[in-house]
């Protein structure tokens, strides 16, 4: 099966001693597959089968993906981590450079690579990926800086059974989910498979790159009996820093060099593991360990892998890169603090500060071209509800998020890797988390790490820099699928005075637009006579009745629940377990159809 897929998604190259093109007909569509052996199900497939086939070039080729929608909704693709230097329009979110790309159309993504490492591609059009829109991107380096005798890539994933979009509508951002308890995935994945069983020879290097191409969950990956070498993190090379565990957040990447034993007599188990702090409720059926065995001797033994008690990982803050550089400093700063809270229609909603992402009607892209020169630069025109900032070009900017919320959260940041100046540790209480406090910083390293995925721990903060030479809209949100769904995005219009100048959008863009019935002019509400009018622009639902709380909700929820069965008021305040009471609400809920279109509402 998945021999057949590589077969199928093979590249045509018009081989060239240089630079070439690389070039993938992509025909879209619903297939089947269960790759967790426990249930098969709908999955969006590329050329009839699943999982989607890797893309692989080397630096400096042109890469053209060339897809064909056969899937009954829109679809898109986002090269993760590639800067788009001069190809925003090619970078893939929807509603932020491209329309989506409609059912029955043809769209092509045709860009020049000049960058070298590990990456992937997923959908960007809403939970899409998740039901398996998504695969690794691995962009080869004529001129490495290690040695080493294979290279080898290895996918980690968390993995549903039920459909993205359904979950999203009916179980997550609804009002039958206040506190908006993440949905739980029901396996880990290696590979898109289980038990994958790595043939290694002995006395060798593998270059492994590891990719989290998960919706959700971050996972701690070992391999019992080897130490390794972190040589790159998401396409940046690193300082050779030996470890034994990562902690690898999903769309974050990590290469490593591995040398097996110099004897063929055993087999050694290799773990995934998620994070289950991230989890709201474990349930039984959950699998969230997963082994695969570095296979030395086919005939030998397969062990269990060993129960370890502590995850002890290296922290990806003190990694240093080759290319040395110190901190960059800042020309101007957005700070914003993460929030999760519920909004009048009940649902839970993430923020930055008070402000929850809700899609412009006009992809944000197409209102920098269509815009009075003279106001492009003015972030008003971009919409109220979209987190927008207008940056001005050469700046350094620097990003301050704190976390106002228990969870952790990956943030990703679009056409850049950028400079991690600082990261707090978590704190533990809810009510006082650590805001920065840039009088009295903590911990800068003298030549800080760089990358594009970044994660924010529980109630701490992180501080990132980067430069603003490459003009483009760009999106920067948590990558966790579900809390983009809640909002937690921010729209950064780069430079666009010179986005006018240098990008031209394709005849085939448009037409998607067109085809799918999206305006493709004007400001964030779709306005073309006045920019700073924004009347009809989609704004979030409105804030709760003051002094409403999620815990009051369910009170609500659950009293309309008794009345409808007959059973009268109970109060529910002061239920000290309010995780469970939630629980009960959903599963009584299950019942009673409730109208609910929070889900489309991205
Ligand atoms: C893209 O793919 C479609 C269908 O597979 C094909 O008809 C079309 O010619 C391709 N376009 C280009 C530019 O190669
Ligand atoms: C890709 O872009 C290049 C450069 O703009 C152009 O010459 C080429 O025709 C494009 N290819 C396709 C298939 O769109
Ligand atoms: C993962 O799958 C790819 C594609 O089949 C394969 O080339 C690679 O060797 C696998 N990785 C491991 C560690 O088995
Ligand atoms: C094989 O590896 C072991 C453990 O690393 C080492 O002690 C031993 O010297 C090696 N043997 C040979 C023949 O290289
Ligand atoms: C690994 O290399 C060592 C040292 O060169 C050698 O003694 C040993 O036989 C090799 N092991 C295998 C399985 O080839
Ligand atoms: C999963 O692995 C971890 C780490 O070894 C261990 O603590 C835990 O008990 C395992 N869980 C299951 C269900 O095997
Ligand atoms: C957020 O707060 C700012 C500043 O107080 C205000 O201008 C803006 O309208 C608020 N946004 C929303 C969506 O409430
Ligand atoms: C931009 O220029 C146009 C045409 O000169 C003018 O009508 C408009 O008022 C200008 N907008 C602003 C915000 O200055
Ligand atoms: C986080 O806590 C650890 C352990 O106490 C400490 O070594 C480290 O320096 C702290 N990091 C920061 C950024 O404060
Ligand atoms: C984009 O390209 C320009 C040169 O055209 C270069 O100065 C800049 O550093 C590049 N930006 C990124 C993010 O690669
Ligand atoms: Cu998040």
């Amino acid at each position: 099966m998945r021999l057949s897929t590589i077969l199928l998604g093979a590249a045509t190259a018009a081989a060239s001693v240089a630079a070439k093109t690389v070039q993938y007909d992509w025909v879209v569509s619903t297939v089947t597959a269960n790759p967790d052996d426990l249930y098969e199900r709908d999955v969006v497939g590329v050329n009839g089968a699943w999982p989607p086939p890797p893309i692989v070039v080397e630096k400096g080729d042109r890469l053209i993906v060339n897809m064909t929608n056969k899937l009954d909704q829109p679809a898109s693709i986002h090269f993760h981590g590639m800067y788009q230097n001069g190809t925003n329009e090619m970078d893939g979110p929807v509603f932020v450079t491209q329309c989506p790309v409609p059912s029955g159309s043809n769209f092509i993504y045709n860009f020049t690579v000049d960058q070298v490492g590990s990456y992937w591609y997923h959908s960007h059009y809403k939970a899409q990926y998740v039901n398996g829109f998504r695969g690794p991107l691995i962009v080869k380096d004529p001129d490495e800086p290690w040695d080493y005798d294979e290279d080898v890539y290895l996918t980690l994933s968390d993995w549903y059974h039920d459909d993205a979009f359904y979950l999203v509508k009916n179980e997550f951002l609804t009002l039958r989910n206040p506190t908006g308890a993440e949905p739980i995935p029901d396996a880990g994945l290696m590979n898109d498979t289980q038990n994958v069983k790595w043939k290694v020879e002995p006395n060798t290097t593998y270059k492994l790159r590891i990719i989290n191409i998960g919706g959700f969950v971050s996972q701690y990956i070992w391999f019992e009996g080897h130490d390794f070498e972190i040589v790159e993190v998401d396409g940046i090379y690193v300082e050779n820093q030996k470890a034994s565990m990562l902690y690898v957040t999903v769309a974050q990447r990590y290469t490593i060099l591995l040398t097996t034993k110099n004897t063929t007599d055993e087999n050694f188990p290799f773990m995934i593991s998620f994070d289950l702090n991230m989890l709201d409720n474990l349930p039984d059926t959950l699998q969230y360990n997963t082994t695969g065995w570095l296979t030395y001797d086919e005939d030998a033994d397969f062990p269990d892998a060993a129960v370890i008690d502590e995850f002890d990982f290296y922290d990806d803050f003190y990694l240093v890169p080759l290319e040395k550089e110190e901190p960059w400093e800042a020309d101007t700063t957005i700070t914003a603090t993460v929030i999760m809270d519920n909004l009048g229609d009940g649902a839970n909603y993430a923020f930055f500060s008070n402000e929850t992402y809700v899609a412009p009607k006009v992809p944000t892209l197409m209102t920098v071209m269509s815009a009075p020169e003279n106001e492009s630069t003015n972030a008003w025109i971009y919409g109220s509800n979209t987190n927008a900032h207008v940056l001005e070009y050469g700046d350094v900017v620097e990003i301050v998020l704190n976390n106002g919320d228990t969870g952790t959260h990956p943030f990703h940041l679009h056409g850049h890797a950028f400079q991690v100046i600082e990261r707090s540790n978590a704190s533990d209480s809810d009510d006082d988390f650590i805001t920065y406090d840039a009088s009295n910083p903590g911990i800068i390293n003298e030549y800080p790490m760089r990358r594009d995925t970044l994660y924010l721990r529980p109630n701490g903060y992180f501080v990132i820099r980067f430069k603003a030479n490459n003009p483009g809209v760009w999106f920067f949100h948590c990558h966790i699928e579900w809390h983009l769904e809640q909002g937690l995005a921010m729209t950064l219009i780069e430079a666009p005075t010179e986005i006018r100048e240098r990008i031209t959008i394709p005849d085939d863009h448009w037409a998607a637009c067109k085809a799918g019935g999206y305006s493709y002019e004007g400001n964030a509400a779709a306005n073309t006579e006045n920019y700073f009018d924004l009347t009809g622009e989609a704004v979030q639902p409105d804030p709760l009745p003051a002094g409403f709380t999620a815990r009051g909700i369910v009170a609500m929820v659950f009293s309309c629940v008794s009345a409808f069965l007959g059973m009268g008021f109970i109060t529910w305040y002061g239920m000290s377990e309010l995780k469970t009471t939630e629980h009960e609400v959903a599963q009584v809920m299950g019942e009673i159809p409730l109208d609910d279109e929070s889900g489309e509402s991205k």
